[in-house]
C-alpha cells in the first residue's frame, strides 16, 4: 500500500496516462503501479484513470482478476478516484461496440451522445458542471470549467441518483462525476484541467486538510470556446530546435543570411501559454514531411517537458505516417503516434498524410483500415486524431469551373472573381493536390478523425483576420469540432469568428510569440462579446 505520499495507479497499458502521472507527482506523491489484484486491495488510495475503448479495458480487468478486486475495494468504501472511462467501467454496461458488461457497481447504461440534435461529437472542451450534492473534491469549483473528451456518457437516474454529485449539459445532461463516501469518479480530466484540476485532485490526495465548508454553487454552462496557442517548431539552421512562424508558410528572414526565424524555446513558451490561459498547446514538426520524427528526439523531449508542467492537452503534429529509415527498418505511422502519446501528447496531428488517404478513398470509395488516420483512431479513439487541412484559395469566375465545392467570398479576387475553391496541399504547402478542403474535411471526418485544424496559408501570419468563408463551409460541412486557424492580428478577430462561424476552437501563434496580443485579452474581449471562454 506504501506510505502517506503513495498513490496507487491502475494503468492497464491500453493509453497515455502520463498527464496523470505527472500531475500526481507535480502534487508530490510518488506512484506505485498495480501489478496484481493484491495491489489493487492494499492500495491505500487508488486512481484508475480509463483509457482506450470500453470492451477491451474490461477484458484485461476480467482476465487479470483485476475487476473482481476493483469491487471489492469500491463496496469496502476505501479511497478511489476513476477519470473518464475509470467512471464509465463502474455502470452495468455500456453501448460502445456493445452492449459490453461493466463493473455493475452503479445503476445505468453509458451510451453515446446523440449528435442529430446539433451537437458536435466527441464532445471536447471545457465546461461548468452542475454540483447536485455534496462531492467534497469539487467543493470550491464554484463555475470554473473542466476539460472532457469523450463519445460517450452515462446519465442520472433515479436509480443512480445516491451516486451523482454533478452534471453538465451537452445536448443530453449526463452524469460529470459521482460520489459516495470514499469513492468518488469523473467523466471530465482533472490533470488537464489547469489550476482547477490540480486542486480537484489535491482534495483527493490530501482529503483530510481541507476544512469542512459548504461547496459553492455551481450552475453548468454551455461548452465553452477555447483559444489554442500554437507552437511552429523546426530546426534551425545551426541545429537547435526553435519556435519559428511563419508568412504564408515561409518562415525565412528575407535577409542576407535567410535564416529560420526564431521566436523562442518551444518548453519555456509553452509554459508560458499554459500560465496565460491557454485552452491547449499544439506543437507542430513543421519539417516532419521529411525528416524522421523518431530521429527527431529532441522534439519527443520538448513533450515530456513540457507535460511535466502543462496541465492542459497537448497536441503535436508533423511526420506521422508510415516510414523506412536509412538500416531499411520499417515504422508503422501508429508506432510514431504511440511515441508521441508515450512521450506526453494527448492528441496528434496529421496532414500530408491525411491528404492522401482521402483522396484514396474518395477515388475508391473504400476504408481499407490501414491509413495513419484510421489505425490511430482504432486504437487511440477518434477524440486523439486531429486532421490538419493546409488549403490555399484558388478564385473562380464561376464555381461550376470545378469540381470541387466552392464558395462565393466576401472579398473579390484579384480579377473580380467572385468564387473560389480552398486547394489541399501536402508537405508544408509546398505542393498543391487535386482535392479541395471540402471534400477532405467530409472524408477525414468518415476515416475517424475526431477534429479538424482548419488553416490557410492565404491569411497565415498576415494578422487581418481569419478566412471566414472557408470556416463556415467547413464547420457547416462536419459534425466533429473544428479548430480555426490562420491569421489572428486583434482580439476582434476571435469574436469575428465565433459569431460568424460555427468553429469551436480559434488557434493564433504569431500574435502570441510577438507578445502583441496576451491570451488574457481574448478571453476579456470575448466575455465582453458574450461568448462563454474558460477564464
Ligand atoms: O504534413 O503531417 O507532416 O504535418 C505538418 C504540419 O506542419 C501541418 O499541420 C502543417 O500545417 C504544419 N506546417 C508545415 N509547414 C508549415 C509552415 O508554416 N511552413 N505550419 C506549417 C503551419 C500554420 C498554423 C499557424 C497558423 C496560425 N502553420 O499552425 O500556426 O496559421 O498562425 P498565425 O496566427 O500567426 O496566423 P505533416
Amino acid at each position: 500500500g506504501g506510505g502517506d505520499s503513495v498513490v496507487t495507479l491502475l494503468d492497464y497499458g491500453a493509453g497515455n496516462v502520463r498527464s496523470v502521472r505527472n500531475a500526481i507527482r507535480f502534487l508530490g506523491f510518488d506512484i506505485k503501479d498495480v501489478q496484481t489484484p493484491e495491489d489493487i486491495l492494499n492500495a491505500k488510495r487508488l486512481i484508475f484513470p480509463g483509457v482506450g475503448a470500453f470492451a477491451a479495458a474490461m477484458d484485461v480487468l476480467n482476465q487479470s482478476g483485476m475487476a473482481e478486486a476493483l469491487c471489492t475495494y469500491v463496496q469496502n468504501d476505501r479511497p478511489f478516484l476513476g477519470i473518464c472511462l475509470g467512471l464509465q467501467l463502474l455502470f452495468e454496461s455500456s453501448e460502445e461496440n456493445g452492449p459490453v458488461k461493466g463493473l455493475g457497481l452503479i445503476p445505468g447504461i453509458v451510451g453515446r451522445f446523440d449528435s442529430s440534435n446539433g451537437f458536435r461529437v466527441p464532445h471536447i472542451g471545457w465546461n461548468a458542471l452542475h454540483i447536485t450534492k455534496d462531492s467534497e473534491i469539487l467543493d470550491d469549483i464554484g463555475n470554473h470549467h473542466v476539460y472532457f473528451v469523450h463519445s460517450y456518457r452515462a446519465m442520472p437516474s433515479d436509480d443512480n441518483k445516491e451516486w451523482v454529485s454533478s452534471t453538465c449539459n451537452y445536448g443530453d445532461n449526463f452524469i460529470a462525476s459521482i460520489r459516495r463516501g470514499n469513492v468518488h469518479a469523473v467523466q471530465f480530466h482533472p490533470e488537464k484541467s489547469g489550476d482547477v484540476g490540480l486542486s480537484i485532485l489535491r482534495r483527493f490526495l490530501y482529503p483530510k486538510s481541507h476544512m469542512k465548508k459548504k461547496p459553492i454553487e455551481g450552475k453548468a454552462s454551455k461548452l465553452a470556446k477555447r483559444v489554442i496557442a500554437c507552437l511552429d517548431v523546426r530546426t534551425n539552421d545551426k541545429g537547435d530546435l526553435v519556435v519559428t512562424k511563419g508568412d504564408q508558410y515561409d518562415v525565412r528572414e528575407h535577409t542576407k543570411e535567410n535564416e529560420v526565424r526564431n521566436l523562442g524555446k518551444p518548453v519555456d513558451l509553452a509554459g508560458k501559454y499554459y500560465k496565460d490561459g491557454a485552452d491547449e498547446v499544439s506543437f507542430l514538426n513543421i519539417t516532419g514531411f521529411r525528416d524522421f520524427p523518431l530521429g527527431d528526439l529532441p522534439m519527443l523531449q520538448v513533450l515530456c517537458y513540457t507535460s511535466e508542467n502543462v496541465f492542459v492537452p497537448l497536441t503535436v503534429g508533423g511526420g506521422i505516417r508510415d516510414f523506412t529509415d536509412g538500416n531499411g527498418r520499417y515504422y508503422s505511422s501508429l508506432e510514431v503516434a504511440s511515441e508521441y502519446f508515450r512521450s506526453g501528447a494527448d492528441k496528434i496531428s496529421i496532414g500530408s498524410d491525411a491528404v492522401y488517404a482521402a483522396e484514396e478513398y474518395l477515388r475508391t470509395g473504400v476504408k481499407t483500415g490501414k491509413s495513419s488516420l484510421e489505425q490511430i483512431s482504432r486504437v487511440y479513439g477518434n477524440q486523439a486524431v486531429v486532421v490538419s487541412i493546409d488549403p490555399r484559395r484558388v478564385y473562380l469566375k464561376n464555381p461550376d469551373d470545378v469540381k470541387f465545392k466552392a464558395v462565393r467570398v466576401r472579398n473579390p479576387g484579384p480579377n473580380g472573381e467572385e468564387y473560389a475553391w480552398y486547394q489541399c496541399t501536402v508537405n508544408g504547402g509546398r505542393e498543391g493536390r487535386p482535392i479541395g478542403a471540402y471534400e477532405l474535411a467530409k472524408a477525414v471526418e468518415e476515416l475517424g478523425a475526431g477534429e479538424i485544424l482548419l488553416n490557410c496559408i492565404d491569411c497565415d501570419g498576415q494578422g487581418k483576420g481569419f478566412d471566414i468563408d472557408l470556416i463556415k463551409l467547413i464547420s457547416d460541412a462536419v459534425n466533429i469540432p473544428v479548430i480555426a486557424s490562420s491569421g489572428a492580428g486583434a482580439v476582434e478577430h476571435f469574436s469575428e469568428v465565433f459569431t460568424k462561424t460555427n468553429a469551436s476552437a480559434a488557434l493564433a501563434a504569431g500574435i502570441f510569440h510577438r507578445n502583441e496580443v496576451p491570451i488574457q485579452a481574448v478571453k476579456e474581449h470575448l466575455l465582453k462579446a458574450g461568448i462563454e471562454v474558460r477564464t
